[in-house]
């Protein structure tokens, strides 16, 4: 069965991939699952059909069959788990993979969004330039630790994982804010998983929607 997934109609980021279903995407590229896109308007996704399907009114949602699923981490997650590739089949080694999936989401995603808002949403308050040197710091304070644990390997824990996906997909936003430059490693590390055919598939497949021009080849 192949399954929908929803992304933006017009994403504000002008098809730079920082959408969340850019991550949920690459996923089923990663392990070949053929997926179609509903996209949905800003007003359309705080209708009641949307709200259905996701209680917080925002993309991306996974429909297959009789499941419907919200949350880039749950999605990503039945992904790797029902497909080969994303996954060690190693239980102690599958048990480290979610671990890098829950890491990226809850420990080091909230200071990267803390970031973003504080430059999108409160750029224009008095207080935002008291504040964003502490803002920052917290994103370095977990840049530094991933930095440090990642050292000189390719990936996170041994070979590509949906843990490397997560954390890959959440750092990308940081490109912006120069602050991953400060860190080879782990620029190299985005600059890896972007590299992946994967990825690239996944970005044209976003981008095509805010562009109007879809893959070729
Ligand atoms: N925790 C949820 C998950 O991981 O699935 C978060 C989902 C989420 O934040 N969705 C956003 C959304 O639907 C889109 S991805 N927002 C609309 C709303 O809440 O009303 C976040 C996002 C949006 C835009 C950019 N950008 O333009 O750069 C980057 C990321």
């Amino acid at each position: 069965m192949t399954p929908t997934i929803t992304a933006f109609e017009r994403s504000p980021d002008r098809g730079m991939g920082l959408a969340r279903d850019t991550r949920v995407r690459w996923a089923l590229e990663e392990v070949g699952q053929d997926y179609e896109v509903r996209l949905v308007s800003f007003k359309a996704m705080k209708e009641p059909a949307h709200l259905a399907l996701h209680p917080f009114g925002q993309i991306p949602t996974y429909e297959a069959g009789d499941l419907g699923l919200f949350e880039t981490g749950a999605i990503v997650f039945h992904i790797a788990e029902r497909h080969a590739g994303l996954l060690p089949d190693d239980v102690n080694a599958r048990a480290r993979a979610i671990t890098w999936m829950f890491a990226a989401l809850s420990t080091v995603e909230p200071p990267i969004l803390e970031l973003a808002n504080a430059r999108i949403l409160e750029g224009d308050k008095s207080w935002t330039a008291q504040r964003m040197p502490l803002v920052e710091e917290r994103v370095r304070t977990r840049l530094g630790q991933l930095s440090r644990r990642l050292d000189d390997a390719d990936w996170l824990d041994g070979a590509f994982s949906a843990g490397d996906l997560m954390m890959v997909s959440v750092l990308l936003r940081l490109r912006a804010s120069g602050l991953l430059d400060e860190y080879a490693n782990l620029s190299a590390y985005v600059t890896r998983g972007e590299a992946r055919p994967a990825y690239k598939r996944a970005f044209a497949a976003q981008l095509a929607v805010f562009t109007g021009n879809p893959p070729t080849g």
